[in-house]
């Protein structure tokens, strides 16, 4: 995108450790002098919290796939048009914990709605608007959903069984694998130290390759 600063989206399926790696990148650039601002989807402003509320709670009432994917839409042209596209606009660099190839992944290889449906939402909401940088933190599914599990309750998504996030992972890979340029895999199952190491790495990469 084409704005001064730069956006940076994490990705991956439940608890890979976007999180913690979030919080991480952001102590990096901030260390090396940039602007950042750290933002998450479902979410990001009080209106979208509140759709994100909406879409997380587990309930009785079976949820079409369409007005899931809508409402993440919904969410998402909140939050793009009065929070992050204004702090790119100020040169600011914008961390977001998932973002448009999570609803690739989750709504698509996980729900199965045709790809062709999302990209069409993605340009009516976005227009050309796309991450500079996907890091996408891969591990094995059980990995990550012991991690998660450990946390206590589970939310909508998280109540789902391993081959939905089976899918998930492999449409992410796949997206990845088409666009290597643009994304960065870090292997999510190597220990908490060596994951911080090679996202801080990446951080700096993205810093040193505007000078
Ligand atoms: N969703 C969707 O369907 N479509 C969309 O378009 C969007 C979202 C945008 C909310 O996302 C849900 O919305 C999500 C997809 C759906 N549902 N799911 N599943 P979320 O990001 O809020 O929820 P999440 O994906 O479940 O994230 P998470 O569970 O909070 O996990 P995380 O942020 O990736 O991990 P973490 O909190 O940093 O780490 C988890 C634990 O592992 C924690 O105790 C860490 O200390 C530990 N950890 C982290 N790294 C390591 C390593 N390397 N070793 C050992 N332990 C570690």
């Amino acid at each position: 995108m084409s704005s001064a600063g730069r956006f940076i989206t994490f990705e991956g399926t439940e608890g890979v450790g976007k999180s913690t790696q979030i919080s991480n990148a952001a102590e990096t650039l901030k260390a090396v002098g940039v602007d950042c601002i750290v933002t998450r989807e479902p979410g990001g402003t009080p209106m979208a919290e509140a759709i994100r509320e909406l879409l997380l709670a587990p309930r009785d009432e079976p949820v079409n796939d369409l007005t899931e994917l809508l409402l993440m839409f919904a969410a998402r042209a909140q939050h793009l048009h009065t929070l992050i596209l204004p702090a790119l606009e100020k040169g600011q660099w914008v961390l977001c914990d998932r973002f448009t190839d999570a609803t690739f992944a989750y709504q698509g290889g996980g729900r199965g709605v045709p790809l062709e449906r999302i990209a069409l939402l993605e340009n009516l909401v976005q227009g050309d608007v796309r991450p500079d940088h996907v890091v996408l933190l891969d591990a094995p599914v059980e990995t990550g959903m012991t991690r998660a599990r450990n946390r206590g309750q589970l939310d909508r998504f998280e109540q789902e069984a391993v081959s939905f996030f089976q899918r998930i992972r492999d449409t992410y890979l796949a997206r990845a694998a088409a666009e290597p340029a643009r994304y960065n895999i870090v292997d999510a199952a190597a220990p908490l130290e060596a994951v911080s190491a090679q996202v801080s790495e990446l951080m700096c990469k993205f810093q040193s390759d505007l000078l």
